[in-house]
């Protein structure tokens, strides 16, 4: 049963999580802020018997799209066909349990766009508008979105787009950009008339801040109620939500040729468009029935389309619900530095899954426990591991496998039945706190608070240890067969409890668990029992719910990402700054000169360093030390080289060498250091100008 007073009116559940653009493929950082969250919501509602529909798809239109296409020289089509399959897939293979997973481009959704557009057309619900748009004369098109990039004037980010600006979060028209810029072709755009029509948000301000600022005050999240009221408080100001871009829903309107609705208008409606690809003529009362609760999953970029302007669609339409509530997770980073598809810094899911294969348990486990619920978080794979070796394998793993081992130890894989005179109260106490966990795991789910929720069902396997440690039936086994069978039957009931506990947040570990102890399908409702499991009921031989992961693993993923690093470094490299103006005569005090090497070998115990014995064209050969051993692993193969160094720098000990001078290398971008050498033979000793 439903544990939240003001949810026991609601008949079924329509729950969305956000289009990912089909642009590239899905990362940690999504999954924490709204997938994982959302999957864990919706299993629990289906395990309380709730009707709840879980809807999903690809966002294959908009700007960031068709950029990728431009640079692969490929259509978008192209495009989201390559990564809907890869997001569709790896969302599978990860249990994320979508109802239907569709996508924008399909004609289904053109058509149900198109229609709710012209619905609102002809009603005269838009504000048309003849408007300055940004043009890009070189590449002969509207900027749209991310098409342009510029300051954002609320927070000075100088890499905010044309729609948004996505470090403050703030929703942008082109025109507010400060030093807009083509992200075509990098020239400084025009402005030029266009057509467009508007949603007069600004007209919706009355009933938004009664809706949101009253009503939900309270239970919508505080980050995402904080940022409502801030956008309300300033001012709304009509959006358009056509484009001028050739990609996407065409404006179902005579002479709009070029023309396609705003990929944030039509986005949101493929949650109604796939709703009737999987309702069919039932679908209405998915979206229109007040007795439907209507729950968003997003990540707090989304807040402003999600809380702000789809209501208003909906409110333009007047025959939709709205949503009750729209639980926005902040950003999670990775390794402290922030998730970036374009900087490819980023743990991709399809990539975890064919690295750590039937771990995904393990990766909803990590990124429910350290979601960004109410702050940006940090992932780092030291904490995966963590999170897996002492809180899946130490805790939930090792009591469910001590019970099920020492079940077939005692009573060869059979449930033990045991005679009450044998309890004592501690077993009462047990029984009693078991009770209490589906409402404490329930209600944590219901008000949205997943790391709560989920603390809360390894509490009852911390329990469920602590119970076998204190009571040891490995030792009273043979002299207290009668407590013993008391103990092992409790423990087996709670492991049964958490088969069905723990299901929403690990449905890999649950339905192995099932399997394993032969349980029959059970709902919510039946957990919190310690009778869920008869004397005589045989299980399966144990396995090992979790595995130990390993340092080298963890340092595999850790490399990975450091290589990552390089190549961005490599990527974005350029010149260091030139140093101040010096003169001639600055130049002139340094000596530099031609020597050839007549040795060379590494310095004992100094890893970095080489030393130089060097023909100097004294007769005296000179000694110079110079840490680039790193590059040259075979100092030998450099004698007769010749080099260049400056003569007159003064000695110096470096690990216990006289080092007279100071070899020239350069440093590369990816910061590797090369010699400098003539590129003809010349005399030792001569000077360099
Ligand atoms: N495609 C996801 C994003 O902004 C966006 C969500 C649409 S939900 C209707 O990253
Ligand atoms: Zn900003």
């Amino acid at each position: 049963m439903i544990y939240t007073e003001k949810d026991k009116q609601y008949k079924r559940y329509t729950v969305t999580s956000a289009l990912p653009y089909a642009n590239g493929p899905v990362h940690i950082g999504h999954l924490a802020g709204v997938y994982v969250p959302a999957d864990v919501y919706v299993r629990y509602l289906r395990a309380q018997g709730e009707d709840v529909m879980f809807i999903g798809g690809s966002d294959e239109h908009g700007v960031p799209i068709t950029i990728k296409a431009r640079r692969e020289g490929v259509t978008p089509q192209d495009i989201v066909d390559r990564y809907h399959k890869i997001i569709k897939d790896s969302f599978q293979e990860l249990g994320i349990s979508f109802d239907i997973y569709s996508r924008t481009s399909s004609k289904e959704h053109h058509e149900t766009a198109a229609a709710y557009f012209k619905k609102l057309y002809d009603e005269g619900k838009f504000v048309e508008k003849v408007s300055q748009q940004y043009y890009d004369e070189e590449a002969g098109q509207f900027l749209a979105d991310r098409y342009i990039t510029g300051t954002c004037p609320h927070c000075g980010n100088e890499h905010a787009y044309g729609d948004q600006c996505e470090a403050c979060g703030t929703s942008l028209n082109a025109t507010d950009l400060i030093n807009p810029k083509s992200a075509l072709s990098g020239s400084k755009p025009v402005l030029r008339e266009t057509k467009h029509w508007f949603l007069p948000l600004d007209q919706d301000e009355p009933w938004l801040r009664e809706w949101i600022l009253e009503s939900h005050k309270g239970d919508w999240k505080t980050n995402v109620y904080g940022q409502c009221k801030s956008w309300i408080d300033a001012g709304l100001q009509p959006r358009a939500v056509t484009r001028d871009l050739d990609w996407g829903v065409k404006v179902p309107i005579e002479g709009t040729d070029g023309k396609v609705l705003y990929v944030w208008f039509d986005a949101p409606i493929g949650y109604i468009s796939f709703t009737k690809q999987l309702k069919g003529d039932d679908w209405e009362k998915w979206w229109k029935d007040h007795e439907t609760k209507l729950v968003h999953f997003i990540g707090k970029d989304n807040i402003v389309f999600h809380c702000i302007i789809f209501p208003s669609m909906l409110h333009a339409d007047g025959s939709y619900i709205l949503p009750a509530n729209v639980p926005a997770n902040e950003f999670l980073n990775l390794e402290g530095d922030k998730i970036s598809t374009s900087r490819n810094w980023a743990v991709w899911l399809h990539d975890y899954l064919v690295d750590f294969p039937g771990k995904q348990d393990v990766l909803r486990y990590t990124l429910c426990s350290n979601a960004p619920e109410t702050k940006d978080n940090d992932f780092t794979w030291k904490d995966f591991q963590l999170k897996n070796n002492s809180e899946l394998v130490a805790i939930l793993g090792n009591f469910v496998n001590r019970t099920l081992v020492l079940t077939h130890k005692f009573y060869g894989g059979k449930v033990p039945s045991f005679d009450a005179s044998h309890c004592l109260p501690m077993d009462e106490e047990v029984v009693k706190e078991l009770a209490t966990f589906p409402e404490r795991i329930g209600r944590s789910i219901e008000t949205y608070r997943f790391r709560e929720a989920l603390a809360e069902m390894m509490n009852l396997a911390r329990l469920g240890n602590k119970y076998l440690t204190d009571t040891e039936p490995w030792k009273m086994v043979k002299a207290d067969p009668g407590r013993t069978a008391v103990v092992m039957n409790l423990s087996l009931q709670i492991c049964a409890n958490l088969a069905i506990l723990c299901a929403p947040f690990l449905p890999f570990t649950a339905d192995k668990m099932h399997r394993i102890m032969n349980l029959p399908a059970m709902g919510w409702r039946d957990a919190g029992r310690a009778d869920l499991l008869r004397g005589g009921h045989e299980i399966a031989q144990p396995e090992l719910l979790f595995e130990q992961i390993s340092d080298e693993a963890i340092q595999a993923q850790v490399d990975k990402l450091q290589a990552t690093k390089e190549q961005n470094a490599l990527n974005t490299w350029q010149p260091a700054e030139v140093k101040p103006a010096v003169t001639i005569d600055d130049f002139g005090k340094m000596d530099i000169r031609v020597a050839t090497i007549l040795e060379c070998c590494k310095v004992p115990k100094a890893d970095k360093l080489l030393q130089f014995k060097l023909d100097d064209g004294t007769g005296t050969p000179r000694t110079i030390v110079s840490g680039i051993a790193k590059y040259y692993t075979d100092p030998a193969a450099l004698v007769g080289r010749q080099v260049c160094f400056i003569a007159n720098f003064p000695p110096r000990k470096l690990k216990g060498v006289e080092s007279q001078g100071m070899i020239l290398s350069a440093e590369d971008k990816d910061g590797r250091l090369v010699l400098l050498t003539p590129s003809d033979v010349v005399t030792p000793g001569c000077q360099v100008g």
